[in-house]
């Protein structure tokens, strides 16, 4: 019997890949087909699948073409399977031509004629309505955001609106944006969505009033510095069923959203303790130190450390106490201590000191190690008391990783979701409560 196995996402299945699987059926007499996982599409960089799992198993099953349908979960896959199910026949479209030569040492390799004229990718961007999105701000972030974006299918960054024009116009040239504006409301008339990217006590305003004209709202983080006012952005976004979310991009990259899944499913036991440390040294002169501004280590950096406080020990805390260390006007670094009823936390933020940027989750069967820069997780383990148990985890993090806010904010748009589990607004209000404790201490003293 001669075994052939082909491989692929099969995303809104059509006519190109039923007639591959037809041609690769007809190269041998048993046909088996990996179904790639949704971990594998998103570490391979094909961040816009829009089938889950079992819907693209089932309507490679549903083609009556194939015999066993296996699900294809890692890079190196192949070598084992062809092993494993003793396959005489690797196949796969003419696009990938060259690519799969090395298999060649275990099985034949046959490149099959690809169908001209469509593709999965053709068929979600003529089915997802393209989102245009216009940027307020055009500083160091929102520069960084255009290249990312091009990455997300269903996505057209079409303008920018700055309250100088001259600034508005040189960032249109400079990114080829259709449009530049000083003109808040006519700016919104525009576009579909707002990516709020311009400074911190800014962000409420923006973001209200986009709100009020029916514009979804992807927001830098700290969203806003007070939980009232991010409890009345998330309360606007409601009422008018839209989307509104922080763009605190570790919240939604591959590896710390898996890390997070591992450690609350039991991995390293019951959850006891978290350590996690974010500094970045800026100069002395920029926003991010100035008072006036909403600057300061924590109100900066803060959004990051909470992060995984929150999503594994939760809010029930009883108590925080800081530690800031500060300049004329801001904390240049603030160490944080939060005890639970049943656990601790601690973190780390400085923008005047260097600290090692690492994250420790500690549990009562081993604890998972994040080295720096831990909030673009591409790596972690967890370990044990036996060091031969150890586990290592390896992710992409593409970039500068905002496609991956960017991904699941159109994502939620496109499916109408307006909550997601990664960021909810609830974790959002409670990021904002600690700042805004931090800020009426500071203010006090
Ligand atoms: N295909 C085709 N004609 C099209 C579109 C796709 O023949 N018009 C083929 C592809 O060449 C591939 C299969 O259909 O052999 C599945 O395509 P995708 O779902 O796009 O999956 P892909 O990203 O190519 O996965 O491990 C995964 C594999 O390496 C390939």
């Amino acid at each position: 019997m001669k075994k052939v196995i082909t491989y692929g996402t099969f995303d809104m299945l059509h006519k190109g890949h039923i007639n591959l699987l037809r041609r690769a059926k007809d190269l041998g007499d048993y046909l088996i087909v990996g179904v790639t996982s949704e971990s594998y599409d998103r570490e391979r960089g094909k961040l816009n699948v829009h089938d889950s799992l079992l819907e693209r198993v089932e309507s490679v099953r549903n083609t009556g073409l194939v015999d066993e349908i296996i699900i294809e979960e890692y890079f190196g896959q192949k070598i084992d399977d062809i092993q494993k199910y003793n396959i005489d026949i690797f196949a796969i479209g003419s696009d990938w031509t060259g690519k799969f030569n090395y298999l060649k040492e275990y099985c034949e390799v046959v490149y099959l004629p690809r169908t001209k004229g469509i593709s999965s990718t053709q068929l979600r961007n003529d089915m997802q309505k393209m989102c245009n999105i216009g940027i307020v701000g055009c500083g160091r972030i929102a520069n960084r955001f255009i290249p990312e974006s091009k990455f997300v299918s269903g996505v057209n960054v079409s303008g920018v609106f700055n309250p100088h024009m001259d600034s508005a116009k040189s960032f249109a040239d400079r990114h080829s944006l259709e449009f530049a504006s000083d003109n808040y409301s006519d700016f919104l008339s525009h576009i579909d969505a707002v990516y709020v990217a311009s400074p911190h006590l800014s962000h409420y305003e923006y973001a209200k009033q986009a709100l009020e004209n029916g514009k979804h709202v992807l927001c830098e983080k700290p969203m806003t510095l007070t939980p009232l006012s991010t409890a009345d952005l998330y309360q606007t976004a409601k009422d008018n069923g839209l989307v509104l979310l922080e763009a605190i991009k570790t919240a939604y990259c591959p590896g710390f959203t898996h890390l997070i899944s591992l450690v609350k499913s039991g991995a390293i036991g019951t959850i006891k303790d978290v350590d996690a440390t974010f500094t970045k040294l800026v100069d002395s002169d920029v926003r991010e130190l100035s008072a006036v501004a909403g600057g300061g280590s924590m109100s900066e950096l803060a959004s990051y450390v909470l992060l995984p406080i929150i999503k594994t020990m939760g809010t029930d805390y009883k108590s925080i106490d800081f530690h800031p260390v500060c300049n004329e006007s801001v904390d240049i670094f603030t160490r944080g201590l939060i005890a639970y009823p049943n656990g601790t936390a601690s973190f780390k933020v400085g923008l005047g000191v260097k600290s090692e940027g690492q994250l420790i989750i500690s549990g009562t069967k081993g604890y998972a190690y994040v080295p720096a820069p831990w909030w673009k997780t591409d790596y972690f383990e967890l370990r044990f008391e036996n060091i031969s148990d150890t586990k290592k985890y390896f992710y992409r993090f593409e970039g500068d990783g905002l496609r991956y806010e960017l991904e699941r904010f159109v994502t939620m748009i496109d499916k109408k979701d307006t909550v997601t589990y990664q960021l909810s607004p609830q974790d959002s209000i409670e990021i904002a409560t600690i700042i805004n404790y931090f800020r009426e201490k500071m203010n006090a003293n």
